[in-house]
This record gives C-alpha cells, structure tokens and sequence, in this order.
C-alpha cells in the first residue's frame, strides 16, 4: 500500500505505464508536451530552451514519484519496523540533479529519444541550463551528497536534514588575476525538483530566558520563554537510488516569520516592523557561509544550526508518532549522523523535546540520545574546531546552555569516579573551555552525546585518537571508528565519463556501477591489452579536448591535447599548498628559459577552487596562480611546452568535465592536514595517477593501486610533527637550495606583478619566516617526483597500464562501501527489501 507523508491512506497504486510514470520513450515524449503545456504554458514552437529543461525536469520528477512516496511509507506507516537515517548536514552539494536521475533511473536513452521525438536534439543543451544548487562549500557537502545517492542506492532507508539556502556559495569571477564574488541566484528560474511541503513547518524559538514552574504532577520543571519564534517549512528533493526500488528524500528547511505578519504591530501603525520582523525571520536561511571553516563568533551561523536542528529533530519525532511508536523507542526507529559539528546542538535540542517537551526523566532521554547519535569529525586543523563565546550562546540558546551545564556535570562526575583527582584530565575534557573567554566546545558536546565517533580516513581517524579526542578515546575507545570516505561512481563515472562507463560496460558488464568494490577490478587483467589500451587512451583524449574547449571559452587559452593535463582542483587553503605547485611552475619556468625546451615533456597545469572570502593569503595564492600563468603563457619559448590554467568558478557541474581529463592529480597537502579528502579518489576512478603525499585517503588510495602506480613524496605526518617540535628553520632550506631560492625571489622581485614587489611579500615572507605548511620542506621531493612524473607519461603504453590499474583498483572508494560500514558498525540499520514495503 501508499501512503501520503500525511499518514492519510492512499488511492491504490496509480498503473505503471500512465503518463506520468512510463519510463518508455513514447510515455515521455507525450509527457513533454503535456507537462509543457499544464506547467508551463507553452506550445513546442514557442519554447525557450529553458521552457524545454523545465518541462523535461518535471516530467523526470514525476517518474521518481511513484518509489518516493513508496520509501516514505516504510518510514511513516505504523507496522513496518525499519530504521531509519537521518543524515544531519548544514550543507548538501548535490549538484545537478537531471543528468543524475536519468542515469540512476535508467532513463537517458529513452529521453533522448522522446525528445528527438519532439523535435529536441540537444539533450547536453538541456543538461547545461540547470543551475547547480550550490549549498556547500566543498568535500564536506559534496561527501553529504553522495551519502545521499549510496543510501537510496542500498535501498536503505534515509533522510537528509539541512538548509535551503537562498544563495548558495558564491560564484568565482576572476578579474585582472584576483577573485570576485558573485551572489548565487540558483533559485532564479525556479526549481523543478523541489516540493515545497507547506504543511509540514515547525516553530523554531531563540532568546529569552528561562523560568522553572511545576507541573500538574507537581514536577519541578523548566520553560523557555524565548524572545522570538521562526518557522521552518520543508522543501523535500527525491534521491532517487541506482536502478532500485529506493527514493529517498534531501528535507530542507526554509525560514519564514512565524506570522507574517506581526499584527499587533500592524494595529497600532507600525506596519514598517511588521515587515522588519518578517525579513529577519527569513535571514536565517538566506545564505550559505562561504568559509570551510568556522565563522567565529556569529550569532546568524549558530541561528542557522539550531533552527535546522530543531525542526529535523522535530520532525523525527512526529514521524516516530506517525508510526504509532512510543517516544521511548526514538533510537530503534532514527539513527542520526552529525556530520561534523556543525549539527552538534542535536544533543543538546533532542534532549529539550524529550525532557521538557515531552516530560521524559533525564536518564532515559539521556540514553535515548546517546543511543540515537553518532558524530563524524572532518578536520583537526585548531582553526576549524567549532567553539562558542558563552555569552553568544546564552543570549540565543539558553535552555540549552542549562542544558549542556547539565550533560556536562553528570559527565564529569563521572570521570571523576573513574580518574579520582586527574583535575587536568577533567578540565581537557570539560565541553566548557574556562581559559580566557569562556567558549563552548562543540566537538566535545558531539563526543559526549554520542554512540559513535568516527574519522573519514585511516590516517585521520589514528590522528584523532592520538591528538584532538585523545582523552575521550582514553575514557572511552569503544565510541572509535573509522569509515573511509567514499564517492559515487554514478557521478563521478557514468555521469561525467560516459565513454568509459561504456568501455568498462563492454568488458566487464554492467553491475560495475551498483557493486564497484566487487566489480571493477575485473578490469585488471585489460591493463596490458593492447587493444584496450588504446581504447583507453581514446576516451582520454577525447576527456581532453572537451576540457579544452571548455577552457577556451571560459578563459580564451588554448591548450595542446596531447600534453600531460597536471590538474589541482579543490578550495583554497594554505595546508592544500596550491602555491607548493606554483613553486614548482616557476622552477620549470627558469630552468626552461635557459635550456632548450625541446626534451620536456609538454604539460598543461590546471588549478580551479574557491577562496573563502576573508581568506587574504588564499586570495593571494589564485592571484599569484595567475600571474605566473601571464608569464608562462605569453613566453614565445617556454609556452611551448608549458601552459598553465586557472579555471574560474570551479563546482559540481564544471568538474564533471575535469575529473575524466586528468593525466595527473594533485594530492599535495602537508600530511596531517587533510583529513581524507576526495576529489584524490573521483580522480583515479577516472584513470588518473596521483602526486601525492601520505596524506588522508592518499594513503590508502596508494595501498589499494600499487606503490610503483603512485608518485609519492614529501614527509610523513610523524616527519612534520619531529620537524616542527625540532624548531624548523625554512630560511635555511631557502638559503641552501639555489633552485628554490632563484624561484622565491623571482616572485619577490616584482617579475609576475608589473615590477610590484610588495604584491607577493606576504606570501614569500609567511614561507621564509615561518613556513607553517613546510612547502620548503617538500620542495625539493617534489620537483624530483614531478620529474619522475614527466619520464614515466613519455612512455605512453607503461602509463596507460598504470591509468587502468589505478581504475581497476579503486572499487573500494565507491560510496556504497562507506555507507555499508555506517550501517554495520555505526548505525545498526537494514536495507528494506521492495516486498517488505
Ligand atoms: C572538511 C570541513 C569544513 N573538513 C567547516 N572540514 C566548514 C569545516 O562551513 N564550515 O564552517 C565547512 C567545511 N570540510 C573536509 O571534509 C576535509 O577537509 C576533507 O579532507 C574531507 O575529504 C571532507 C569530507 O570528509
């Protein structure tokens, strides 16, 4: 049976083959037209290209309809004893979804066959006008999305809890070398994959103050009185699974004024506040914070977090009581994942509903919690661990600060039983930080609150153990895991290199794109055909010169195929050492104005990434990016054989042209830093080889393809620490190291900034002074491993075997394995199969 989400039971199940749902191409075609004309109100010869992706857009979302409210139903309806995930997010960067869901639904040839039908011949056209929504910053959000698609793929069922920004991140212009920021109006057009649930809204308090008072039983009890309250509406996107009877749903909350508006105010002449009130309401989910690390100190992100926190949880429980189960029973029926911290108030809210909400004794909501909770840590760099002046906290959330007062007194009790008279270990663990300002720590309140801790990388999982939760994992090891990060193939194969997809489809079959860790791997043996690996280079090349003519039209260079395509596409950080690359360039730039040119091996270099807008030095750094590319790509003699890119507004939709046309992908972070990340991982899906250090899932990226099909180098994260704990010096590297020094004072001496030499003197000086991310440290291994690199591409048929082993290997990077673990060891929850629907 159907149900509605509103509990209300449903007609029986509308016929397969109706209009709405075919998947045939004689059912899509005439949903276009219809869908064009009831929806949009055209006819076929007045519409716009626009009018097409809309009509198209609906008529791929009607087809998902009949498995969504199917999944729903397995969460909603009373007698089905699924558990289910809630995946707790402030960002979710899906991407476009058209491309996605014709290829999870196995539709693509049938529509483009109904749309030839219709006289459309350019599906790529269509695919092309829809504007990605851009509600992340970069691998956390991305990672959030592809949970999302291995989750509905598993056919385990889940929701996705965040925020439906109004202005997603912000669009990259580059002028005159710098980066400007654009606002992102993704919701201009409208947005065809979106159902606004206008009855689904729950009221969000902030401010105010508390007040004790007893209850009928005559309990002792806490209020909150808050200032003011906001609305969250749900906007639900279906997730449609790979080829599976699975749909899920992204559940993101829009702020609104409570009342739109405030009629007291209206009645005594004050409509002009009346109107305030409804904007500021509405500023809650207005806009993305462009920063990959925490906003220090604003209210408007603490605000965002809550508001979408309360109404997720909220919705959990009336969800749970939909089902006819007692509230007792919350962690049989949800897991939620907190990923990062950024949701970590869920502790503290999930215990406001249940105790004075709901009047459940502290003890049980406590275990409830506990229980319901796990918390994924993405970083350990001290710059991005979330903490919150007191004061702010209080004045937005104060039944919360009693609250957390609470967990943590009867958690420090508890520690003080078991380590009688370690004050020093108390205070390390304490969610308050009492040195100077009173802060509170939110990666301790997501420790404390949950059942499960985990890394998202071998190497960062060990880390967090031995450093930033070291004491929690000495009170308690058990909370410890590790679940490798992992990306979808359905993306980052059959979507953006669907000539390889097909390739790999002729050999090994097509399970492949639903069980890569099994699978793909049965590529292995084609390594040293002959033929295959001509395939193989094929498709590459092909890759190549649409990444080409897509860099000619965006920044008017032209770019030689048949180089090496050397790409760096990810945000801009100092620990990702982007510049260690430009250090690089400018070596090869002065080593190839004195000698001939003609025994190097021609290479393209392309960077692409946002800065985050108040990052000065990141600023810097794609300024310096461009600068040195002017020079290298206007030299008559050195741009012969070097040309280097930066590839403005790097996002979801650009890099599906990106990932399928890389020879060599940069991996370069100071190891220790990067927690796992995973572009390192779409990359050698695509048949790329890695520069990389041991850093994050570098490590085991090389493990899984061999150590002789991966260019290793620089120092270990052990190195850098003795390095650093030793008084590290990078003057002297600098004063030893002529080809290093010769690169460092071409760039102070005013050569890429029009005879400026104050442009790049923070930059130099930050790396002679102190040198944080020890790029002079690497610097020599590196020029060296790009060396090998160059030797290794000029025998085409030796790297061609390593490209496809480095596919052939990666299977166990696909998403599915990732999620499979959180399900095994981390949430405790099935796969529903089709007929226990
Ligand atoms: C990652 C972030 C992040 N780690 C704060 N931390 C943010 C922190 O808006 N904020 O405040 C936003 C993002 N993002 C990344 O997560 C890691 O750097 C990558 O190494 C990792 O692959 C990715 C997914 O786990």
């Amino acid at each position: 049976a159907i149900a509605s989400d509103s509990g209300a039971s449903a007609p029986s199940p509308i016929a397969l083959t109706n209009v709405r749902t075919g998947l045939g191409a004689d059912a899509i075609a005439t949903a276009l037209i219809e869908n064009l004309y009831c929806l949009l109100g055209k006819l076929p010869q007045h519409a716009t290209r626009n009018d097409w992706y809309m009509c198209l857009a609906y008529t791929v979302r009607d087809r998902m309809m009949e498995r969504y409210v199917a999944t729903l139903a397995s969460i909603t309806e009373t007698n089905t004893a699924a558990k289910a995930v809630a995946y707790l997010s402030a960002e979710f960067l899906t991407g476009p979804h058209l491309g996605n869901s014709l290829v999870n639904l196995g539709i693509w040839q049938a529509v483009e066959e109904a749309l030839s039908r219709v006289g459309q011949d350019d599906l790529s056209s269509l695919l092309d006008q829809e504007e990605e929504p851009g509600l992340g910053n970069g691998g956390l959000g991305r990672l959030a999305a592809c949970y999302m698609d291995s989750l509905a793929t598993l056919n385990v069922p889940a929701i996705g809890y965040g925020i439906r920004y109004e202005f997603g991140i912000f669009d990259q212009a580059i002028r005159d070398g710098w980066q400007v920021e654009l606002t992102d109006k993704w919701l201009r057009f409208g947005n065809p994959w979106e159902i606004v649930r206008s009855e689904i809204t729950f009221d969000v308090k902030l401010g105010g103050r508390t007040e004790p008072y007893y209850d009928e039983a005559g309990r002792y009890r806490m209020r909150w009185l808050s200032e003011k309250v906001v609305k969250g509406v749900a906007y639900d996107t279906p997730v449609p699974g790979y080829r599976v009877p699975t749909t899920n749903l992204l559940r993101l909350w829009k702020a609104e004024a409570a009342e739109s508006f405030d009629f007291e105010a209206f009645n005594v002449g004050d409509y002009y506040r009346a109107v305030d009130e409804k904007i500021a309401s509405e500023t809650i989910s207005k806009v993305l914070y462009p920063n990959d690390e925490p906003e220090a100190g604003k209210q408007l992100r603490l605000a965002q977090q809550y508001f979408f926190v309360s109404c997720s949880l909220q919705d959990m429980i009336r969800l749970l009581i939909m089902r006819g189960k007692p509230l007792d029973e919350f962690h049989s029926y949800w897991a939620a994942q907190l990923n990062d911290t950024h949701p970590s108030i869920a502790v503290a809210e999930l215990m406001r509903l249940l105790v004075d909400e709901h009047a459940m004794e502290w003890d049980q909501a406590w275990a409830i919690t506990q229980q319901t909770c796990g918390y994924t840590n993405h970083t350990l760099l001290a710059e991005a661990l979330e903490r919150w002046p007191l004061p702010l906290f209080a004045r937005l959330l104060p039944r919360h600060l009693e609250i957390i007062y609470e967990i943590n007194r009867r958690f420090l009790n508890d520690i003080r039983l078991r380590y009688p008279g370690d004050d020093q270990l108390l205070q390390r663990l304490s969610l308050i930080d009492e040195a100077g300002g009173k802060h509170m720590r939110m990666a301790h309140l997501a420790s404390v609150g949950s059942h499960a801790i985990n890394g998202v990388a071998a190497l960062h999982t060990e880390l967090l153990k031995q450093t930033l939760l070291s004491d929690f994992h000495r009170v308690a090891p058990e909370k410890f895991f590790n679940v490798t990060n992992g990306v979808t193939p359905r993306r980052w194969i059959a979507l953006s290199n669907p000539n390889l997809s097909a390739l790999i489809t002729r050999k090994i079959g097509d399970r492949w794109l639903a069980d890569l860790e099994h699978e793909l791997e049965h590529l292995e043996p084609l390594a040293i055909d002959g033929d295959f690996q001509k395939e193989w280079q094929a498709i590459k090349a092909d890759n190549k010169r649409v990444l080409a003519g897509l860099i000619k039209e965006r920044t008017g260079i032209i770019i030689e195929p048949h180089s090496l395509f050397d790409i760096q596409v990810k945000r801009l950080h100092e620990y990702k050492r982007q510049h260690l690359n430009v250090l690089y360039l400018v070596t090869l730039f002065n080593k190839l104005r004195r000698v001939s040119s003609a025994a190097e091996i021609p290479r393209t270099v392309i960077f692409g990434g946002k800065a985050a807008p108040g990052y000065r030095m990141a600023k810097l750094i794609i300024k310096l990016i461009n600068s040195v590319a002017a020079a290298i790509n206007q030299d008559p003699v050195v741009s012969q054989v070097l040309k280097v890119v930066f590839l403005p507004d790097f996002n979801v939709k650009t890099s599906h042209h990106v990932y399928p046309a890389a020879d060599l992908s940069e991996q370069i972070s100071t190891a220790g830093k990067e927690a796992s990340g995973t572009g390192n991982m779409k990359f050698a899906m695509n048949g790329a080889l890695t520069i990389g250090t041991l850093d994050g899932a570098n490590v085991e990226i090389r493990d899984a393809v061999g150590h002789e099909n991966f260019f290793l180098f620089g120092l270990t994260a052990a190195e850098v620490e003795r390095l650093k704990a030793e008084a590290y010096t990078p003057r002297s590297i600098y004063d030893s190291n002529a080809e290093l020094r010769e690169a460092i004072d071409l760039i102070s001496s005013g050569f890429f900034s029009n005879g400026d030499r104050g442009l790049f003197q923070s930059l130099v000086e930050s790396l002679i002074t102190r040198d944080d991310y020890m790029l002079l440290a690497d610097y020599q291994a590196y020029v060296e491993c790009q060396q090998r690199v160059s030797q290794a591409y000029s025998d085409q048929n030796a790297w061609t075997r390593m490209s496809i082993l480095n596919c052939a290997r990666v299977g166990r990077f696909s998403s599915d394995r990732s999620i499979r673990e959180y399900c095994r060891d981390i949430w405790n929850v099935r796969p529903i199969v089709p007929d226990e629907r």
